[in-house]
């Protein structure tokens, strides 16, 4: 038997890392195996998410970890990545719960609102004690959210918004939304909205029969004549552009966050290989599925280069939305293959939760789809590269 080489030494991500940016990553790390991990199994056959960990996880500083002040913890966009790695190294379900939080809840009410709607939601949106949920995407306006049907009329001091917003994260147990809907006084430019729970006409039926992101709640969002206060308007979002940069940031974190997922499932297989005993032998003696590890360690250190590269982009604010697009295309991808792989890898067991890796395949299903569909970054790529839209 001869030595085994670690996945992290490959890419010698050890030395690429500040010790802040190793601090972030190993605390969630720690937090995901002692108090995450043993919740999870429950939560996913119930199809619910524990609403109860929620001020646990805000004492982590993870929402919004990557805004400056506010209560926020101020973190770069590596050691943010790297939470997001770690978080969804446990379940893409509580990533999705602190992405869309921070970079579609937190990231258009810094960018788009005033100083007063700041001050009054973010502190709370970082302390946990406000969820919030982005309702972008309508039954019929899916990959092309410029068709929606939602509208937002001004009537005196407010605006009368009615629509229907489908499969959104966390709207079952949001405190607050931002909805995106089309002014109709103003030739239909979209602007933001921040709704809150008890505004009349807004509720938010679950979503029933999920096989993907059991742990993680998704609903619709019915407004129905729902009266917002005109201060409540993100005055200064305006046209598609707005919700579309706010995906971009969620897409960023995405890109780190199903590597984690995808790492989980190699580090199941590896260690599951190397004990499982077929013709008298480890299984991972066997070359096929040796051949199995080795191209899900080179998608690995590529999935890792991409983030860290990307990462350190951002951090020099020069990330631009088609990388961002590149990123969520390829390591989505990457990661889906690796869990299916991995399934394979476990036989019969692979199919029940006494290991991770169909949950992970499962979720990732999901992450497929949501923040653009691995299809719409396709043609998002071929418009940038040939200067000819695929969509019009
Ligand atoms: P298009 O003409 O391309 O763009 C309109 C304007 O927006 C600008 N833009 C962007 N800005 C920032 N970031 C981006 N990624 C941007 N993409 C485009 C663009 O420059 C333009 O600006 P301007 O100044 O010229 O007006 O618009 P289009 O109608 O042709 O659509 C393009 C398309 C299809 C790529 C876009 O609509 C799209 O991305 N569709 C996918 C929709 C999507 O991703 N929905 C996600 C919903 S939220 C969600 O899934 C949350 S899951 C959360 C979780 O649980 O983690
Ligand atoms: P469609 O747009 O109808 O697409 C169906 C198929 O057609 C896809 O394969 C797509 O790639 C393909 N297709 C569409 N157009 C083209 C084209 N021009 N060329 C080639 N193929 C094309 N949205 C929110 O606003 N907020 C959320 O919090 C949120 N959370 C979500 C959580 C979950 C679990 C899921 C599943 C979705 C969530 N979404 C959310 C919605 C998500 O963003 C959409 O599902 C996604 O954008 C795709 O839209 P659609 O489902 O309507 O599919």
């Amino acid at each position: 038997m001869s030595a085994q080489i670690p996945l992290d030494d490959i890419l010698a991500i050890e030395h690429l890392l500040s010790e802040d940016e190793k601090l972030a990553r190993d605390t969630i790390r720690s937090w995901i195996k002692e108090r995450y991990r043993p919740l999870l199994n429950q939560a996913h056959r119930d199809g619910i998410f524990p609403v109860e960990i929620i001020p646990e996880i805000a004492e982590l500083g993870v929402f919004g970890a990557n805004i400056e002040g506010y209560d926020c913890a101020g973190m770069n966009n590596v050691s943010y990545g790297l939470v997001m790695q770690e978080l969804e190294r446990g379940d893409s379900g509580l990533r999705s719960l602190v992405s869309v939080q921070g970079a579609l809840v937190m990231y258009p009410i810094l960018t788009f609102g005033d100083e007063e709607q700041r001050q009054k939601y973010l502190p709370k949106l970082a302390k946990g004690e406000f969820v919030g949920c982005f309702g972008l995407t309508e039954p019929m306006a899916g990959s092309d959210p410029g068709a929606m049907k939602t509208t937002a009329k001004k009537d005196g001091d407010s605006y009368v918004l009615d629509g229907v917003k489908a499969w959104i994260t966390s709207s079952p147990i949001a405190d607050i939304a931002i909805i995106w809907a089309k002014c109709v006084d103003e030739d239909n430019i979209i602007r933001g909205f921040i709704v809150e729970r008890d505004f009349n006409g807004f509720t938010t039926p679950d979503i029933e029969g999920k096989f993907s992101l059991r742990a993680s709640p998704t609903g619709e969002i019915h407004l129905n004549e729902c009266r917002v206060p005109a201060a409540n308007m993100l005055a200064a979002s305006g046209g598609l552009k707005s919700p579309l940069s706010c995906l971009t940031q969620a897409r960023y974190g995405i890109g780190w966050g199903v590597t984690g997922a995808a790492m989980d499932c190699y580090q199941t297989v590896l260690d599951y290989g190397l004990e499982r005993i077929q013709f008298n032998q480890p299984i991972a003696s066997f070359q096929l599925y040796q051949s199995y590890l080795a191209e899900m360690a080179t998608q690995l250190v590529n999935m890792q280069l991409l983030t860290l590269h990307y990462g350190r982009l951002k951090d020099a604010q020069a990330l631009s939305p088609i990388q961002v697009s590149m990123l969520k295309r390829h390591n989505v991808a990457a990661a889906r293959k690796i869990a299916s792989d991995a399934r394979s890898m476990l036989g019969g067991i692979g199919i029940t939760d006494a290991y991770p890796v169909m949950r992970h395949m499962m979720n990732l299903e999901s992450v497929y789809t949501y923040e653009g569909t691995h299809e719409i970054h396709t043609l998002a790529l071929g418009r940038a590269l040939t200067g000819i839209s695929a969509f019009d």
